[in-house]
C-alpha cells in the first residue's frame, strides 16, 4: 500500500468508527516503517478532526464521536510504544508531566501530544484527563519535572489553565516549571494573558514549544 493510500485508509478508518481497521492500518504502518508522526499528523488526526466537523454540522452524534475516539485510543495503543521504543536510546530533552484539566474529559488530541513529545525524546508522565491540579503539582515536584502540559477543550475548563498558574504563583513556584497550554479553545494570545510560557495549536508544534521553553 502507498503512504497516500494507508493515510487515506486511515481518515476512512476513523472517520466510519471502524476499530479493527484502524488497528490493522496502525500495525501496516508499523510494519512499512513508514515515520510514525506523519502517519498521526497525516492519518489519525485529520481523521478525528473531521468527526469533529461532522458532530458540528449535526451529521454524527455521541456514539459515533465516541466510537471515533475508542478507535483512535486503540491505533495509539499500538503505534506509541513503537515511537518510544525508537527514541529509548536518546537522551531524554526533560521531564513533562500532562494531563486534561479538571472537568475535563476530553483526551485524543492530549494523548497525541504526549505520544509526540515521548517520541521526540521527551520523558512523559500522562496524569490522563479530569486531573486535580493540585495532581499536576505533586507529580511536577516528585518526579523533578521541567514541563507542565495542561490540555483543556471546553471554555469552561480552560479556565483552570489560569487557576493552574495562579495556584503556582501562591505557592511561589512559578517559573519553577514552564507551563505549556493548548486544546481547542486556547490561543497564543490566552496562553499570554494567563502567564503559561508556552502555547501550540498542535502536537507537532508543541514538540516545538517544549524544545523552547527547555531551551531557555
Ligand atoms: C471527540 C469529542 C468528544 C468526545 C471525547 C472523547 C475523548 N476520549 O477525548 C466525547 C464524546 C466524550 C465528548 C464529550 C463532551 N464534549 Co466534546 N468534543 C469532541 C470533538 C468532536 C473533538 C475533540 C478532539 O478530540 N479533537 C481532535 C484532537 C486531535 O484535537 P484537540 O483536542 O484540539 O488537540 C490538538 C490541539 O488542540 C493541541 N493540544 C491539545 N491539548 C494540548 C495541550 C498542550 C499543552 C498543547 C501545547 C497542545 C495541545 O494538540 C492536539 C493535537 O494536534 C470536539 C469538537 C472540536 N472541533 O474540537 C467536541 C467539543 C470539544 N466537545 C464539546 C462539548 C460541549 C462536550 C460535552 C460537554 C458534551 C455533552 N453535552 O456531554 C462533553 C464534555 C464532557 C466533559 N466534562 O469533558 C464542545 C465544547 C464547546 C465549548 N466551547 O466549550 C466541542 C467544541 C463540540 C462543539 N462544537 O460543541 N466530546
Amino acid at each position: 500500500m502507498g503512504r497516500e493510500e494507508l493515510f487515506n485508509d486511515i481518515r476512512k478508518a476513523i472517520v466510519d468508527g471502524d476499530k479493527p481497521r484502524a488497528q490493522e492500518l496502525a500495525r501496516e504502518a508499523v510494519r512499512s516503517g513508514v515515520d510514525l508522526n506523519e502517519v498521526i499528523d497525516r492519518g489519525y488526526v485529520p481523521g478525528i478532526q473531521a468527526v469533529g466537523e461532522l458532530w458540528e454540522k449535526g451529521e454524527y452524534f455521541l456514539p459515533e464521536l465516541i466510537t471515533s475516539a475508542e478507535c483512535m485510543k486503540v491505533a495509539m495503543d499500538i503505534l506509541q510504544p513503537e515511537m518510544a521504543k525508537a527514541n529509548i536510546k536518546s537522551r531524554s530533552l526533560g521531564k513533562v508531566v500532562i494531563g486534561t484539566v479538571e472537568g475535563d474529559i476530553h483526551d485524543i488530541g492530549k494523548n497525541l501530544v504526549a505520544s509526540m513529545l515521548q517520541a521526540n525524546g521527551f520523558e512523559v508522565f500522562d496524569l490522563g484527563a479530569d486531573v486535580k491540579l493540585d495532581r499536576f503539582i505533586e507529580k511536577a515536584e516528585a518526579e523533578k519535572a521541567d514541563i507542565i502540559c495542561l490540555s483543556a477543550l471546553l471554555t469552561t475548563t480552560m479556565l483552570n489553565q489560569k487557576r493552574f498558574i495562579e495556584m503556582l504563583r501562591q505557592k511561589n513556584l512559578y517559573g519553577k516549571y514552564k507551563v505549556l497550554v493548548g486544546g481547542a479553545p486556547a490561543t497564543r494570545k490566552w496562553a499570554d494573558d494567563i502567564g503559561a510560557q508556552g502555547y501550540a495549536e498542535n502536537a507537532a508544534l508543541a514538540v516545538k514549544a517544549a524544545k523552547a521553553v527547555t531551551a531557555k
